[in-house]
């Protein structure tokens, strides 16, 4: 057993008698209340899910295993000579709740190493099919394809007992983690970079890793171990990381689960606003000729796209009241590397238009920015300009934390996932009868 494993196992055994209690105890406890606004509603703030991998406050934003973004920036081993911390750090915090030494950091850096070979069919899948296809689309169905490689699978039907599902449910997540960087490169280059396809170099870590499959010079190694912690989890209730959870619910394995939460990703209220953003500054800069605008020009381009029925992406956000934590550490990337870049300066001149002009029209709850405002700018500055690339980037940082919930969903026997329907007509009664209790 490799030591993260082994020290996860020790945790999931202190954990277990917890949830055991909790059910056994106080499964009768209440926690909240459904209204009609929140079944029509999406479930918003319904509290119907359980993690401790992280916890999104909505004045705070994220804290990963109880720690700010720049905690964990600060405490998790760096690699050498570089800013940012290994990303195979964050997946032991994420998965163990500790902050790892440099050995324990080196050993995970190892298994991701050993677990790395993608099979050859992936690629030829990816091969197969047509290049203009979305490269969400190819990350998809490389993931779903690797199906056949499921080590729980294979324990599942030669007749595992349950409390052993998180073992190869691990061993599934670790596979997939130390494999999605080199196919979400391989579709890059592929794709965009005329098929000039870099192999992996197993002696660098993940983001360092990533940067040379791009084929990107320093410092884009940071800016991937930055992308990829930023991005990795958001609680559970998210469009990605609720999809991979219900996905596993059903005790369908890690590669099904990965795949569907790919295709969640894919939608443009929530991971596509990434490049969403950048094809919408584009229209911006193409319709100024590419002459900054003034404050009130870029005022009228906002209202413009409010007046015709679409959102504004990279701002609001379900649960988030404030700015994006997520987005101010990359602001503050871009501060220290590229502030004279002219697309930063737009989207910081975003940030101080767009608010005001959402909290004037009054809908969104949220007037803020989000993570998506400003990551694809990095991504530009740094030479990917095929912003459909951008959801990529993302779903390689959210894999890592939907897998260690996954994990942890297994270890913990978390059930099928069946919430309840109603129909229209029972509201409407129900609502009938709300309003006569409260005339008299
Ligand atoms: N621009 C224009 N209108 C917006 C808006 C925005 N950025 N954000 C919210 N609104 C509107 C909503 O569309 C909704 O309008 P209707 O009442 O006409 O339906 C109203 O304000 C209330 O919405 P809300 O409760 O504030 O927000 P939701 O929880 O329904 O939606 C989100 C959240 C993120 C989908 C929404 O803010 C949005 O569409 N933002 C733009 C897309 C985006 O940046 N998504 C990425 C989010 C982060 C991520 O998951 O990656």
């Amino acid at each position: 057993m490799s030591n993260l494993k082994g020290k996860l196992f020790e945790k999931i055994q202190a954990w277990r008698p917890r949830t055991a209690k909790l059910l056994k105890e106080s499964g009768s406890v209440k926690i909240g209340e459904v209204n009609i606004g929140q079944a029509i509603g999406g479930a918003r703030d319904v509290k119907c899910l359980v993690t401790d991998i992280s916890y999104l406050d909505p004045v705070e934003g994220i804290r990963f295993r109880g720690m700010t973004i720049p905690e964990v920036i600060e405490k998790l081993p760096k690699v050498p000579g570089c800013e940012m911390p290994y990303v195979e750090g964050h997946v032991y915090l994420l998965l163990t709740g500790d902050i790892p030494t440099d050995k324990e950091v080196a050993s995970v850096a190892e298994e991701f190493q050993k677990r790395a070979r993608v099979p050859q069919y992936v690629f030829d899948v990816l091969r197969a099919m047509p290049r203009d296809t979305h490269p969400m689309t190819m990350l998809s169905a490389a993931v779903v394809a690797m199906q056949r490689e499921s080590v729980y699978v294979q324990r599942y039907n030669a007749g595992i007992h349950k409390n052993d599902y998180w073992d190869p449910t691990y061993e599934d997540g670790m596979n997939l983690l130390a494999q999605l960087p080199q196919i979400a490169a391989y579709i890059f280059r592929m794709k965009y970079r005329s098929d000039t396809i870099i192999p992996s170099n197993p002696k660098l870590d993940m983001g360092g890793d990533f940067a040379q499959m791009m084929g990107i010079d320093k410092p884009y190694d940071d800016v991937s171990r930055l992308y990829f912690i930023l991005h990795s989890d958001h609680e559970s209730g998210n469009v990605s990381a609720h999809t991979g959870h219900l996905i596993s619910s059903a005790l369908s394995d890690m590669y099904y689960s990965i795949s569907g939460m790919i295709n969640g990703l894919a939608g443009p209220l929530h991971g596509l606003a990434n490049q969403e953003v950048l094809r919408w500054i584009q229209g911006v800069m193409a319709k100024m000729g590419g002459k900054v605008p003034s404050d009130e020009e870029m005022r009228q381009f906002v209202w413009d796209t409010l007046k015709s029925g679409q959102v504004v992406p990279g701002y609001g956000h379900a649960v988030l009241r404030k700015t994006d934590p997520r987005y101010m550490a990359q602001r503050e990337f871009c501060l220290k590397h590229m502030p004279e870049d002219p697309l930063f300066k737009y989207v910081d001149m975003l940030f101080r238009i767009v608010p005001p002009v959402l909290l004037e029209q009054g809908k969104a709850k949220d007037p803020w920015p989000n993570v998506d405002a400003q990551s694809g700018v990095i991504q530009w500055y740094y030479g990917v300009r095929e912003y459909d690339f951008y959801t990529v980037l993302f779903a390689v940082g959210r894999a890592l934390g939907v897998v260690c919930n996954i994990i942890w969903d297994r270890a913990l026997g978390y059930p099928i996932e069946r919430p309840k329907s109603v129909t229209t007509a029972m509201l409407e009664d129900m609502a009938a009868k709300a309003a006569a209790a409260s005339k008299g």
